[in-house]
């Protein structure tokens, strides 16, 4: 991307964060041709066609294309849960910490957040001691949501064994599992494993067409055929009944078809990002096993993290500066090698 500066036409390094990639030039074609319709009536062919191949990409029954990935995530707990009802979640999820409590303020449904782990995952006994037992006073425990790759964790992948036996306890204790697998083929590329491997066992799963995968709008949230029935209920009465949208999904066809198989590319850049910055004195990197790294400053650094944020945006380097206390940077498709030397150079620069 180029921005015109004070007159300068200045190429923009902007990680701070996948959901700002542009469609590619194949997806801006594939929306120009697509046939479309009326979603409302089932009768968009293009969006049809997206929501089986995401189904198939997950290995569930039904699939539904949905505007973002927070539409995707309420409709799945006003679908799984009634007024009254509770869901546990972490307390470092998207959905606790980024989606308004949605589920609280449109569903009156109320969250349970009980600690995330450092690697994103939640504690068997944790999950276990927030279960309610069936009383007057408690609401009732319908859901357990986790996250893969879990944003704040670090971006890190939740393994198939890890959402197994979660599910399992779950199940056991007659709950429910939701995924928020915004950036789910991140996982799979990074564990090279298959999504479906990912998601086997939870009952319905998110994931975003526009983030890494490029994708201007949507995501798919996708179940069992029953889930998805109603869940287009739920999706309707948020106002999200598209009509000729089939020029949205054509993009996230081009997503699914051609996006996937490069994610570790990004991976790669994002730990050689990572190698970049632990050589800057003064600065600390967490861990980086996808496309998001978070660094912070040490003591001995004497410019805040607002100063920080500013230099590097007036050398075309453009980040995260407040996500608790740490800085945040994500590569993705419109991220070159040069690029990320270009990001630690304007590091370098900007602490000294
Ligand atoms: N995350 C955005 C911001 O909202 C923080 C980002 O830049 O990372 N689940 C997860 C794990 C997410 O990271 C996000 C978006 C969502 C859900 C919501 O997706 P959208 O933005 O499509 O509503």
């Amino acid at each position: 991307m180029h921005r015109n500066l004070g007159g300068e036409n200045m190429k923009i390094v902007d990680l701070r964060s996948d959901t700002v990639t542009q469609p590619t030039p194949a997806m801006r074609d594939a929306m120009y041709r697509a046939e479309v319709g009326d979603d409302v009536y089932g009768e968009d062919p293009t969006i049809n066609r997206l929501e089986r191949m995401g189904a198939e990409r997950m290995g569930k029954e039904a699939a539904l294309f949905v505007v973002s990935g927070t539409m995707g995530n309420l409709v799945a707990f006003l679908t799984h849960c009634g007024r009254g009802d509770e869901v546990i979640l972490g307390n470092h999820s998207h959905t606790f910490l980024f989606e308004q409590g949605g589920m609280a303020a449109l569903g009156g449904i109320t969250p349970w957040p009980i600690p995330n782990q450092p690697d994103g995952t939640l504690r068997l006994e944790d999950i276990e001691g927030a279960i309610r037992e069936e009383n007057v006073h408690f609401p009732r425990t319908r859901l357990v949501c986790l996250e893969n790759t879990h944003n704040m964790c670090n971006g890190t992948p939740l393994t198939a064994e890890c959402t197994a036996q979660v599910a399992r306890l779950a199940h056991t204790h007659g709950l429910r599992v939701h995924l928020d697998g915004a950036r789910i083929f991140n996982a799979a590329a990074a564990l090279g494993v298959d999504a479906r491997e990912l998601v086997q066992d939870v009952d319905s799963v998110m994931f975003c067409l526009s983030k890494g995968l490029c994708a201007p709008v949507g995501s798919l949230l996708c179940g069992s055929a029953d889930f998805i029935a109603e869940a287009r209920r739920a999706r309707k009465v948020l106002g999200g009944g598209m009509r000729q949208a089939g020029l949205l999904a054509a993009a996230g066809i081009v997503a699914l078809e051609q996006m996937i198989d490069r994610l570790a590319e990004d991976h790669v850049r994002a730990k050689r990002l990572a190698e970049g910055l632990k050589g800057i004195p003064g600065v600390e990197v967490a861990p980086v096993t996808t496309n998001i790294l978070y660094f912070w400053l040490t003591k001995e650094v004497s410019k805040t993290p607002e100063e920080v944020v500013d230099a590097l945006a007036g050398r075309g380097v453009l980040l995260l500066g407040r996500e608790l206390g740490r800085f945040r940077a994500v590569t993705h498709y419109w991220i070159s090698d040069a690029d990320i030397e270009t990001a630690i150079e304007a590091v370098r620069a900007a602490l000294t």
